[in-house]
Protein backbone atom coordinates (compact mmCIF):
# COMPACT_ATOMS: atom_id res chain seq x y z
CA UNK A 1 0.00 0.00 0.00
CA UNK A 2 1.38 3.04 -0.86
CA UNK A 3 0.13 6.65 -0.34
CA UNK A 4 1.66 8.44 -3.38
CA UNK A 5 0.21 7.39 -7.15
CA UNK A 6 2.65 8.09 -9.75
CA UNK A 7 2.30 8.67 -13.23
CA UNK A 8 4.09 9.94 -16.70
CA UNK A 9 2.74 11.00 -20.05
CA UNK A 10 3.26 13.19 -22.32
CA UNK A 11 7.21 14.97 -20.50
CA UNK A 12 4.44 15.49 -17.59
CA UNK A 13 5.41 13.26 -14.23
CA UNK A 14 2.51 13.71 -11.82
CA UNK A 15 2.43 12.73 -8.22
CA UNK A 16 -1.49 12.26 -6.49
CA UNK A 17 -1.15 12.93 -2.96
CA UNK A 18 -3.21 9.81 -1.92
CA UNK A 19 -4.15 9.26 2.01
CA UNK A 20 -7.40 11.33 2.13
CA UNK A 21 -7.86 9.80 6.16
CA UNK A 22 -5.27 12.06 7.52
CA UNK A 23 -5.99 14.39 5.00
CA UNK A 24 -2.56 13.61 3.08
CA UNK A 25 -0.09 14.61 6.00
CA UNK A 26 2.84 13.61 5.04
CA UNK A 27 4.09 9.99 7.15
CA UNK A 28 7.72 8.58 6.69
CA UNK A 29 6.91 6.74 3.40
CA UNK A 30 5.38 9.20 1.31
CA UNK A 31 8.30 11.50 1.60
CA UNK A 32 10.83 8.36 1.20
CA UNK A 33 8.34 7.75 -1.99
CA UNK A 34 8.10 11.36 -2.92
CA UNK A 35 12.08 12.14 -3.06
CA UNK A 36 13.01 8.80 -4.64
CA UNK A 37 10.51 9.94 -7.33
CA UNK A 38 11.69 13.55 -7.91
CA UNK A 39 15.07 12.66 -7.71
CA UNK A 40 14.92 9.97 -10.75
CA UNK A 41 12.52 12.46 -12.36
CA UNK A 42 14.68 15.59 -12.27
CA UNK A 43 17.13 13.14 -14.37
CA UNK A 44 15.05 11.67 -16.67
CA UNK A 45 14.95 13.34 -20.28
CA UNK A 46 11.59 12.46 -20.92
CA UNK A 47 9.81 14.33 -17.98
CA UNK A 48 9.70 18.45 -18.71
CA UNK A 49 7.70 19.47 -15.63
CA UNK A 50 6.50 17.54 -12.73
CA UNK A 51 2.69 18.12 -11.56
CA UNK A 52 1.74 17.36 -8.21
CA UNK A 53 -1.71 17.21 -7.02
CA UNK A 54 -3.83 15.72 -4.42
CA UNK A 55 -6.56 12.66 -4.60
CA UNK A 56 -8.35 14.29 -1.60
CA UNK A 57 -11.23 16.92 -2.04
CA UNK A 58 -10.90 18.53 1.14
CA UNK A 59 -6.93 18.82 1.34
CA UNK A 60 -3.69 19.20 -0.21
CA UNK A 61 -1.75 18.04 2.77
CA UNK A 62 -2.37 18.81 6.40
CA UNK A 63 0.99 18.42 7.23
CA UNK A 64 3.25 16.45 9.00
CA UNK A 65 2.82 12.95 10.72
CA UNK A 66 2.90 14.75 13.77
CA UNK A 67 1.20 11.94 15.89
CA UNK A 68 3.66 9.48 15.05
CA UNK A 69 6.30 12.32 15.71
CA UNK A 70 4.56 12.51 18.81
CA UNK A 71 4.67 8.47 19.81
CA UNK A 72 8.23 8.41 18.83
CA UNK A 73 9.58 11.45 20.60
CA UNK A 74 7.78 10.31 24.24
CA UNK A 75 9.31 7.47 23.55
CA UNK A 76 12.73 8.70 23.63
CA UNK A 77 13.01 7.23 19.89
CA UNK A 78 15.23 10.56 18.91
CA UNK A 79 17.11 8.57 15.86
CA UNK A 80 13.28 7.86 14.33
CA UNK A 81 12.74 11.71 15.24
CA UNK A 82 15.45 13.23 13.33
CA UNK A 83 15.21 10.51 10.67
CA UNK A 84 11.90 11.96 9.81
CA UNK A 85 12.49 15.48 9.76
CA UNK A 86 15.65 15.02 8.12
CA UNK A 87 14.33 13.35 5.17
CA UNK A 88 10.80 16.00 5.45
CA UNK A 89 13.87 18.98 5.01
CA UNK A 90 15.97 17.28 2.18
CA UNK A 91 12.73 16.58 0.19
CA UNK A 92 11.62 20.37 0.80
CA UNK A 93 15.27 21.55 -0.60
CA UNK A 94 14.99 18.98 -3.80
CA UNK A 95 11.87 20.61 -4.30
CA UNK A 96 13.35 24.57 -3.84
CA UNK A 97 16.48 23.13 -6.34
CA UNK A 98 14.35 21.19 -8.42
CA UNK A 99 15.79 21.34 -12.19
CA UNK A 100 12.82 21.56 -13.70
CA UNK A 101 9.43 23.10 -13.31
CA UNK A 102 7.58 22.02 -10.08
CA UNK A 103 4.21 22.72 -10.27
CA UNK A 104 1.71 22.33 -7.00
CA UNK A 105 -2.62 22.18 -7.46
CA UNK A 106 -3.94 23.27 -4.15
CA UNK A 107 -7.22 23.27 -4.07
CA UNK A 108 -7.51 22.30 -0.19
CA UNK A 109 -6.02 22.67 2.87
CA UNK A 110 -2.09 23.26 2.88
CA UNK A 111 -0.51 23.56 6.51
CA UNK A 112 3.13 22.95 7.75
CA UNK A 113 4.43 20.34 5.98
CA UNK A 114 2.23 20.63 2.92
CA UNK A 115 3.45 23.79 2.45
CA UNK A 116 7.23 22.58 2.45
CA UNK A 117 6.45 20.36 -0.55
CA UNK A 118 4.48 23.72 -2.48
CA UNK A 119 5.73 26.71 -1.26
CA UNK A 120 9.53 25.82 -2.67
CA UNK A 121 8.08 24.70 -6.25
CA UNK A 122 8.40 27.21 -8.94
CA UNK A 123 4.68 27.45 -9.78
CA UNK A 124 2.00 27.51 -6.89
CA UNK A 125 -1.68 27.33 -7.97
CA UNK A 126 -4.07 27.86 -5.66
CA UNK A 127 -8.06 28.50 -5.32
CA UNK A 128 -11.02 29.63 -3.05
CA UNK A 129 -10.97 26.58 -1.75
CA UNK A 130 -7.40 26.40 -0.76
CA UNK A 131 -6.66 27.45 2.87
CA UNK A 132 -3.00 28.38 4.21
CA UNK A 133 -1.78 28.27 7.37
CA UNK A 134 1.95 28.14 9.70
CA UNK A 135 -0.50 26.50 12.75
CA UNK A 136 2.64 25.13 14.57
CA UNK A 137 3.00 26.73 17.55
CA UNK A 138 -0.31 25.49 18.75
CA UNK A 139 0.94 22.24 19.13
CA UNK A 140 4.39 23.05 20.85
CA UNK A 141 6.08 22.88 17.47
CA UNK A 142 7.36 26.20 15.58
CA UNK A 143 6.76 27.00 11.69
CA UNK A 144 9.45 24.96 9.93
CA UNK A 145 9.64 22.91 6.40
CA UNK A 146 11.82 26.14 5.37
CA UNK A 147 9.46 28.37 6.23
CA UNK A 148 11.90 30.14 8.24
CA UNK A 149 13.37 31.33 5.26
CA UNK A 150 10.51 32.13 2.81
CA UNK A 151 8.24 34.10 6.00
CA UNK A 152 10.75 36.99 6.78
CA UNK A 153 10.98 37.14 2.80
CA UNK A 154 6.91 38.06 2.45
CA UNK A 155 5.97 41.56 2.82
CA UNK A 156 6.10 43.31 6.31
CA UNK A 157 5.41 41.83 9.03
CA UNK A 158 3.34 39.02 7.17
CA UNK A 159 5.90 36.00 7.82
CA UNK A 160 5.49 36.90 11.85
CA UNK A 161 1.80 37.24 12.09
CA UNK A 162 1.18 34.04 10.59
CA UNK A 163 3.82 32.13 12.22
CA UNK A 164 2.61 33.58 15.58
CA UNK A 165 -0.98 33.02 15.25
CA UNK A 166 -1.47 30.60 12.98
CA UNK A 167 -3.99 32.56 10.87
CA UNK A 168 -5.69 30.75 7.97
CA UNK A 169 -5.56 32.38 4.59
CA UNK A 170 -7.48 31.92 1.74
CA UNK A 171 -6.29 31.40 -2.27
CA UNK A 172 -6.49 34.61 -3.01
CA UNK A 173 -4.20 35.96 0.06
CA UNK A 174 -1.81 33.06 -0.77
CA UNK A 175 -0.93 35.38 -4.03
CA UNK A 176 -1.41 38.70 -2.84
CA UNK A 177 1.33 37.66 0.41
CA UNK A 178 3.27 35.66 -2.53
CA UNK A 179 3.04 32.41 -1.02
CA UNK A 180 1.25 31.35 -4.25
CA UNK A 181 1.86 32.06 -7.93
CA UNK A 182 -1.40 31.99 -9.89
CA UNK A 183 -5.36 32.09 -8.73
CA UNK A 184 -7.82 29.48 -10.69
CA UNK A 185 -11.20 29.54 -10.00
CA UNK A 186 -11.76 25.52 -8.35
CA UNK A 187 -14.12 24.96 -11.03
CA UNK A 188 -11.34 25.71 -13.34
CA UNK A 189 -8.79 23.59 -12.14
CA UNK A 190 -9.78 20.25 -13.43
CA UNK A 191 -9.39 21.98 -17.04
CA UNK A 192 -6.17 23.55 -15.87
CA UNK A 193 -4.84 19.88 -14.53
CA UNK A 194 -5.80 18.49 -17.82
CA UNK A 195 -3.90 21.11 -20.03
CA UNK A 196 -1.52 21.09 -17.74
CA UNK A 197 -1.05 17.04 -18.05
CA UNK A 198 -0.93 17.30 -21.88
CA UNK A 199 2.20 19.41 -21.60
CA UNK A 200 0.58 22.89 -23.12
CA UNK A 201 3.21 25.18 -21.70
CA UNK A 202 3.02 26.59 -18.45
CA UNK A 203 2.41 30.29 -19.51
CA UNK A 204 -0.15 29.32 -22.46
CA UNK A 205 -2.28 27.63 -19.73
CA UNK A 206 -2.00 30.45 -17.40
CA UNK A 207 -2.55 33.63 -20.17
CA UNK A 208 -6.13 33.84 -18.70
CA UNK A 209 -5.12 33.42 -14.95
CA UNK A 210 -3.44 36.60 -14.35
CA UNK A 211 -5.82 38.38 -12.03
CA UNK A 212 -6.57 36.59 -8.43
CA UNK A 213 -9.62 38.26 -6.84
CA UNK A 214 -8.84 41.30 -5.31
CA UNK A 215 -8.94 40.24 -0.85
CA UNK A 216 -9.27 42.34 2.51
CA UNK A 217 -5.88 41.23 4.04
CA UNK A 218 -4.75 43.61 6.26
CA UNK A 219 -1.44 44.46 5.34
CA UNK A 220 -1.22 47.49 6.78
CA UNK A 221 -2.21 46.12 10.43
CA UNK A 222 -0.26 43.47 9.90
CA UNK A 223 2.72 45.43 8.99
CA UNK A 224 1.76 47.71 12.21
CA UNK A 225 1.21 45.08 14.68
CA UNK A 226 3.89 42.26 13.48
CA UNK A 227 6.81 44.45 12.11
CA UNK A 228 9.10 43.59 14.73
CA UNK A 229 10.83 40.77 16.21
CA UNK A 230 9.91 40.90 20.27
CA UNK A 231 6.80 38.97 20.85
CA UNK A 232 5.98 40.78 23.94
CA UNK A 233 6.27 44.26 21.96
CA UNK A 234 3.63 42.98 19.35
CA UNK A 235 1.33 41.16 21.60
CA UNK A 236 1.23 44.15 23.89
CA UNK A 237 0.58 46.57 20.96
CA UNK A 238 -2.69 44.40 19.89
CA UNK A 239 -3.67 44.41 23.50
CA UNK A 240 -3.34 47.99 23.62
CA UNK A 241 -5.95 48.51 20.85
CA UNK A 242 -8.65 49.02 22.18
CA UNK A 243 -11.77 48.53 20.07
CA UNK A 244 -9.57 46.79 17.01
CA UNK A 245 -12.03 43.46 16.79
CA UNK A 246 -9.03 42.02 14.30
CA UNK A 247 -6.39 42.56 17.03
CA UNK A 248 -8.69 41.12 19.94
CA UNK A 249 -8.96 38.10 17.51
CA UNK A 250 -5.24 37.63 16.65
CA UNK A 251 -4.66 38.28 20.83
CA UNK A 252 -6.73 34.82 20.90
CA UNK A 253 -5.18 33.09 18.52
CA UNK A 254 -1.68 33.97 20.10
CA UNK A 255 -3.12 32.94 23.71
CA UNK A 256 -3.94 29.93 21.92
CA UNK A 257 0.14 28.69 21.39
CA UNK A 258 2.89 27.20 23.13
CA UNK A 259 4.55 30.61 24.99
CA UNK A 260 7.91 28.62 24.55
CA UNK A 261 7.13 27.75 20.85
CA UNK A 262 6.11 31.55 20.33
CA UNK A 263 9.50 32.93 21.53
CA UNK A 264 11.07 29.99 19.11
CA UNK A 265 8.87 31.12 16.52
CA UNK A 266 9.71 34.64 16.54
CA UNK A 267 13.77 34.18 16.75
CA UNK A 268 13.82 31.45 14.08
CA UNK A 269 11.83 33.75 12.09
CA UNK A 270 13.85 36.75 12.69
CA UNK A 271 17.41 34.46 12.08
CA UNK A 272 16.06 33.55 9.13
CA UNK A 273 16.03 36.57 7.74
CA UNK A 274 19.54 36.71 7.44
CA UNK A 275 20.81 33.19 6.21
CA UNK A 276 20.26 31.37 3.43
CA UNK A 277 17.83 28.57 2.59
CA UNK A 278 19.80 25.79 3.55
CA UNK A 279 20.96 27.29 6.75
CA UNK A 280 17.64 27.74 7.44
CA UNK A 281 17.05 24.23 7.39
CA UNK A 282 19.94 23.42 9.73
CA UNK A 283 18.82 25.96 11.86
CA UNK A 284 14.78 24.09 11.69
CA UNK A 285 16.58 20.62 11.84
CA UNK A 286 18.34 21.38 15.65
CA UNK A 287 14.96 23.26 17.02
CA UNK A 288 12.82 20.21 15.99
CA UNK A 289 14.72 17.96 17.39
CA UNK A 290 15.37 20.04 20.66
CA UNK A 291 11.47 21.33 20.68
CA UNK A 292 9.91 17.50 20.11
CA UNK A 293 11.46 16.96 23.57
CA UNK A 294 9.36 19.47 25.43
CA UNK A 295 6.31 18.15 27.64
CA UNK A 296 5.22 21.87 25.68
CA UNK A 297 5.10 19.50 22.30
CA UNK A 298 4.07 16.17 24.07
CA UNK A 299 1.03 18.25 25.21
CA UNK A 300 0.19 20.45 22.46
CA UNK A 301 0.10 17.50 19.91
CA UNK A 302 -2.26 15.60 22.26
CA UNK A 303 -4.77 18.16 22.84
CA UNK A 304 -5.47 19.17 19.54
CA UNK A 305 -4.31 15.88 17.37
CA UNK A 306 -4.31 12.54 19.54
CA UNK A 307 -7.20 13.94 22.07
CA UNK A 308 -8.71 17.10 19.80
CA UNK A 309 -9.85 18.46 23.12
CA UNK A 310 -7.56 21.82 22.69
CA UNK A 311 -7.28 22.28 26.39
CA UNK A 312 -3.25 22.21 26.34
CA UNK A 313 -1.50 23.14 29.33
CA UNK A 314 1.30 24.76 28.44
CA UNK A 315 4.45 24.89 30.94
CA UNK A 316 5.14 27.84 31.16
CA UNK A 317 1.57 29.00 30.56
CA UNK A 318 2.92 33.20 30.16
CA UNK A 319 5.08 34.63 27.64
CA UNK A 320 7.05 36.52 30.62
CA UNK A 321 7.94 33.37 32.23
CA UNK A 322 9.63 32.17 29.06
CA UNK A 323 13.58 31.44 30.17
CA UNK A 324 15.46 32.84 27.27
CA UNK A 325 17.95 30.23 27.82
CA UNK A 326 15.37 27.44 26.84
CA UNK A 327 14.71 29.53 23.88
CA UNK A 328 18.66 29.75 23.10
CA UNK A 329 19.13 26.28 23.08
CA UNK A 330 16.20 25.32 21.17
CA UNK A 331 16.82 27.04 18.18
CA UNK A 332 20.78 26.51 18.71
CA UNK A 333 23.47 29.07 19.75
CA UNK A 334 24.71 29.87 15.93
C1 LIG B 1 -0.33 22.04 13.57
C2 LIG B 1 0.26 21.12 12.75
C3 LIG B 1 -0.46 20.07 12.18
C4 LIG B 1 -1.82 19.99 12.46
C5 LIG B 1 -2.43 20.94 13.28
C6 LIG B 1 -1.68 21.93 13.84
C7 LIG B 1 0.12 19.05 11.35
C8 LIG B 1 -0.72 18.01 10.88
C9 LIG B 1 -2.08 18.00 11.19
C10 LIG B 1 -3.00 16.97 10.81
C11 LIG B 1 -4.34 17.27 10.62
C12 LIG B 1 -5.25 16.29 10.29
C13 LIG B 1 -4.85 14.96 10.14
C14 LIG B 1 -3.50 14.67 10.35
C15 LIG B 1 -2.60 15.66 10.69
O1 LIG B 1 -2.59 19.01 11.94
O2 LIG B 1 1.34 19.09 11.07
O3 LIG B 1 -3.10 13.40 10.23
O4 LIG B 1 -5.74 13.97 9.82
O5 LIG B 1 -0.19 17.03 10.13
O6 LIG B 1 -2.25 22.87 14.65
O7 LIG B 1 1.59 21.20 12.49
Amino acid sequence: MSFIRTSVADGVGEIVLDRPKALNALDQTMIDDMYSVLAEWGDDDAIDTVLVTSGSERAFCAGGDIRAIREHAVAGEVEAVSHYFSSEYRLDQLIANYPKPYVALVDGAAMGGGLGISVHGEVRVVTEKAVIAMPEAAIGFFPDIGSTYFLPRLPAGVGMWLGLTGARIRGAEAVEVGLATHFVPSAQLPGVADRLRSGTPLVEVFAEHRDPPSTDVPLRKVGEYFGEDNVTAIVGGLRGAVGDEWAAEMVDLIENASPTSLWVTAAMITAGARSGLDECFDRELHAAEQITRTDDFAEGVRAVLVDKSRDARFEPANLDDVDPAVVARIIGAR
